[in-house]
């Protein structure tokens, strides 16, 4: 802003730029600083004093206005999701979808629209690390030419509650409790779990908030979902039923329980460095966006309510049909101005896109707009570059505070007939492409009087519990078991875990057996159904593991080496990583690096016991047997192998090398292969879950 007043007062003819500078001596091209009001500033070092060892003097402007403007620096976070990472990208279109919705970003294939995503975990404040146990936000804004779109979305096709009138509820029982401020970012606590046993309806989400959606390997790496239905409506006028989902180019990856602890001492900003990294490399993440569409008689004809938010409808029964990509491939210039300040809100939809009447969709179209106000302070925080949207806005809405905008003339109402805007008198109503509430929502016309109550179908809290348990592998089973014992044992109101086992026996005896076992607890009766659960078969896309891609792409290999290292062999390992998608990552005893078999110094990336192997998706030894002798003697080394042995990663390593791997405790398996050929590469495309019963005891 200040280039731009330099810029406009020599257009003016006034004293220009060029000239101020000649006057004092300072060179002309130089990037002067200033006060806010463009006062050069001539010292930045030191306050303004009576005598060099006297008082400051209130008279100095330059130290007051610093001040003041540091004092201001924070605005509140958010109250939920306030932890995030964003990133500029695009939305290509593969399809036209003009058969189905006007919406402009869906007409035309190959076309691509702007648009701004931000990450988020859920309970933690902004400074919270990235890796607790916790659902992801996974929002989206695209600048369409017809208007801003949000698409504000988590990473489980499912949420906690029915009606927006319970988040309130759950957002304080989440969160740190309120008496001592602890604990931060998760939901191991007694408040979340004495609301969430009382609630039955949050069951089916609790399954995906136990299992390992919830500690997602990295943000590239998870799947995203609009979760409430919509409607996409024609030019016709005819309207179709919508679920969105994003598909990860990099396939679903999630770390295991422990990995994710140790990462949030490792990396408190595993995710948002990760997302980072991987765009200022030009490794941009990409997710395919997918859509279910289906009509009203396809939504009358099944057991659950497709407007009931803890529920979702199995891929095997609506495919996804993929319709475009999004890529992100630009970080922010200011993570301030950007991610901070960008302000989703569901209600913001284009014409071509509508609600439902979802129950806890409906609430959010109020809450966001509202928290905006408090979270930014104005009421015109769209005018903030970030939240702007880049086609006209043309209105009579007016002043407020931190107007930036200078409206011209007498005419700021509707109708008028001064002309001033043009022969109309200004922007008119458009009844033709401006927005207009479907006709075709049915579900606008079938309800009765006035009432408190939900759809019968609403009641049913377990079906789809159990769609989700008898859907994932037996690997991930025991996980969501052991989860849900480990959160448990943290709560110390003897009555929650009962209840808790008590809900969860009408999901799936076994689970309720094994979770009961795990706390030690005997098992309780089970809790009336207010409806009886219905059978479902199984869908095996709710699997992660059923799902994963075996990829090197997007991961990171962490390789040891010390004094001594083959050199040869560790040029060829680095080449075969590269090669294959990934990133070598040299990991040393010191920052300095390693003297290798050829005497070269070969510096590392990272210092051993700032580097521990959590960071990485598969660890490679390249060290001479005297270093690994020596390293046998330190704890962050041997540490760095058995942790990736137990996080159930890929060990790459040379036969002189034995005696880390030795004393670390890594029993062979098909993940532990040696460095020749092609073979760790490969093997470092996945992890071995076969391992794990050697490794820990789950539930
Ligand atoms: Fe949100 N939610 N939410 N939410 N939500 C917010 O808006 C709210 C819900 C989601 O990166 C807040 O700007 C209510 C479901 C994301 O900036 C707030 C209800 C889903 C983000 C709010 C819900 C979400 C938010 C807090 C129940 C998945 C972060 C700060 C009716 C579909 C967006 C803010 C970002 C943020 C309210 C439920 C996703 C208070 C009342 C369901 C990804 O307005």
């Amino acid at each position: 802003m200040a280039k731009n007043t330099f810029e406009t007062r020599k257009g003016e003819g006034g004293e220009t730029h060029q000239q101020v500078s000649e006057h004092n001596g300072d060179t002309a091209d130089a990037a002067h600083l200033t006060t806010n009001q463009g006062i050069r500033i001539s010292d930045n070092q030191n306050s303004l004093r009576s005598g060099d060892r006297g008082p400051t003097l209130l008279e100095d402007f330059v130290l007051r206005e610093k001040i003041f403007h540091f004092d201001h620096e924070r605005i509140p976070e958010r109250i939920v999701h306030a932890r995030g990472s964003g990133a500029h990208g695009y939305f290509e279109l593969f399809e036209s979808l003009a058969d189905i919705t006007k919406a402009d970003l869906f007409q035309r294939a190959g076309e691509k629209t702007p648009l701004f995503a931000r990450f988020s975990t859920v309970a933690g404040g902004a400074g919270s690390v990235d890796t607790p146990r916790d659902v992801r936000g996974f929002a989206v804004k695209f600048y369409t030419r017809e208007g801003n779109w949000d698409l504000v979305g988590n990473n489980i096709p499912v949420f906690f509650i029915q009606d927006a009138v319970k988040f309130p509820d759950l957002v304080h029982a989440v969160k740190m409790e309120s008496d001592r401020a602890f604990p931060q970012a998760g939901s191991a606590h007694d408040t979340f779990w004495d609301w969430a046993s009382l609630m039955p309806e949050t069951t089916h989400m609790l399954m995906w908030a136990m299992s390992d959606r919830t500690i997602p390997r990295s943000l590239r790496m998870m799947e995203g979902f609009g979760i409430h239905t919509f409607r996409l409506v024609s030019a016709e006028g005819k309207s179709t039923f919508v679920k969105f989902h994003w598909k990860p180019k990099l396939g679903i990856q999630s770390t295991v329980w422990d990995e994710a602890l140790k990462l949030q001492a490792a990396d408190n900003d595993y995710h948002r460095r990760d997302l980072w990294e991987a765009i200022a490399t030009g490794n941009f993440p990409e997710w395919e966006l997918g859509l279910q569409l289906f009509d009203q008689e396809f939504a009358d004809a099944q057991p659950y309510d497709v407007l009931d938010a803890t529920k979702l409808i199995p891929e095997e029964l609506i495919p996804i049909r993929i319709v475009g990509r999004m890529v992100l491939d630009r970080n922010p210039d200011n993570f301030f101005a950007e991610t901070e300040q960008v302000a989703f809100c569901p209600a913001n939809i284009v014409p071509g896109v509508d609600f439902s009447n979802d129950p806890l969709l409906q609430g959010r179209l109020f809450s966001y707009l509202d928290t905006q106000k408090s979270r930014l302070g104005t009421a015109n925080f769209h005018q903030i570059p970030i939240n702007a949207p880049k086609c006209p806005v043309m209105n009579f809405q007016r002043d407020g505070q931190m107007q930036m905008n200078v409206p011209k003339g007498r005419a700021n109402y509707e109708p008028n007939s001064l002309a001033e805007h043009g022969e109309a008198g200004g922007p008119r109503e458009c009844p033709r492409t401006g927005f207009s509430t479907s006709e075709g929502r049915a579900d606008l016309h079938e309800q009765g009087g006035k009432l408190r109550a939900r759809g019968e179908l609403f009641a049913d809290h377990y079906s789809q519990a159990r769609l989700f348990w008898i859907s994932q592998q037996p690997t991930e089973q025991a996980h969501i078991a052991s989860s849900f014992v480990f959160e448990l044992s943290k709560v110390q109101l003897a009555q929650v875990p009962p209840r808790m086992l008590a809900n969860l026996r009408n999901v799936d005896e076994d689970l309720g057996r094994r979770v009961a076992d795990g706390l030690g607890l005997v098992l309780p009766d089970k809790s009336p159904t207010a409806r009886e659960p219905f059978a479902m078969e199984p869908s095996p896309a709710l699997s992660i593991h059923a799902n994963m891609k075996a990829l090197l792409t997007g991961r990171k290999v962490g390789i040891l080496i010390a004094d001594g290292t083959d050199a040869a062999e560790l040029k060829e390992i680095v080449a075969a990583v590269e090669k294959a998608g990934g990133t070598a990552f040299l990991v040393s005893p010191r920052i300095g690096g390693a003297r290798l078999s050829d005497e070269n110094i070969m510096k590392a990336d990272g210092q051993l016991a700032g580097s521990p192997s959590q960071l990485f998706d598969a660890v490679a030894l390249v060290l001479s047997n005297a270093s690994a002798i020596d390293l046998a003697k330190q704890a962050a080394a041997v540490q760095w192998v058995m942790d990736a042995f137990g996080h159930l990663k890929a060990i790459g390593s040379s036969e002189t090398s034995k005696p880390l791997l030795d004393k670390a405790g890594v029993a062979p398996d098909a993940g532990i292969v040696g460095l020749v050929g092609t073979s760790f590469v490969e093997a470092a495309a996945t992890r071995y879950w076969d391992r794990e019963p050697k490794v820990r005891a789950l539930a």
